[in-house]
């Protein structure tokens, strides 16, 4: 069956490092085949043994789905396997087209389920923490078209995430400055991120549950972008520094 099959594909992308074609001809797909396949990848995954941690979202800044020519949030599966240790060291040998954005996490403490309001999502937070999400695709030649990006799990792949702090901590403007080998290469604010991070969480539970999904206690939600993301590198020093709540990094190896 088509959709199993492309899973299978997507899936052996990202454990390999090597790119697949995008899906088109026969192998093309709706979005609501590709909200399926990402399903599937994943599933393989947790066969694999690893779980599944919590959600990422995507496309929350206006300016990046206006340019992308989209009109909604699109959400990925965040998987115990994809998380890098802060002060660790990802090789990229085994990516395809790596970059990394810095970006807001929320651990929830309680459940969120469908239409919640922004104050209902803050009361379920246990925690906020400066995270950065590596992004890859594993098309050859990628170009943007929704279905694709959404089977490939929202281009994610990986997550690091810094020191937890408070859930009452105002994370809604918050400059942000993400570095390579110490010189700035990207520079932004939290309110980028859908003006306020905590609009992408309620976004995250209004998406999952179109799903049937709810967002359980112990997730993790990393908000999105807050700048656009920058393509890495082998051999050089990431670090992002996000103001009142520290900074966190991580090193690349590999040869490209
Ligand atoms: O904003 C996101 O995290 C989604 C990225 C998907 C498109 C891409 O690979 O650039
Ligand atoms: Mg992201």
């Amino acid at each position: 069956m088509k959709i199993t099959r492309i899973a299978q594909r997507l899936d052996e992308a990202a454990v390999s490092g090597k790119a697949t074609p995008q899906l088109t001809g026969e192998d093309a797909v709706t979005v609501r085949e590709a909200a399926e396949i990402q399903r599937l990848l994943i599933a393989h995954r947790i066969e694999r043994g690893a779980r599944q941690v919590g959600l990422k979202m995507g496309f929350t800044s206006r300016a990046k789905m206006a340019q992308m020519g989209v009109s909604d949030l699109i959400w990925g599966r965040l998987t115990s396997d994809m998380w890098v240790e802060e002060g660790g060291e990802i090789n990229l040998a085994h990516y395809v087209h790596p970059r990394v954005e810095p970006e807001i996490c929320y651990l929830l403490g309680k459940r969120l389920e469908g239409n919640v309001t922004p104050l209902e999502a803050l009361a379920a937070v246990e925690a906020v923490a400066p995270a950065m999400e590596i992004i890859d695709s594993r098309y050859r030649d990628f170009k943007f078209s929704l279905p694709d990006v959404i089977a490939d799990n929202a281009s994610s792949s990986g997550f690091v995430v810094g020191a937890w702090h408070k859930p009452e901590t105002d994370v809604s403007n918050l400059g942000m400055i993400m570095s390579f080998d110490g010189r700035a290469v990207e520079l932004g604010t939290s309110a980028a991120i859908l003006g306020s991070p905590i609009r992408a969480l309620v976004a995250a539970a209004r998406l999952a549950a179109q799903q049937g999904e709810a967002l359980e206690a112990g997730s993790l939600i990393l908000a999105g972008a807050a700048t656009a993301a920058v393509a890495l590198k082998p051999g050089i020093s990431v670090r992002c520094e996000v103001q009142n709540l520290g900074s966190l990094s991580f090193s690349t190896t590999g040869e490209r």
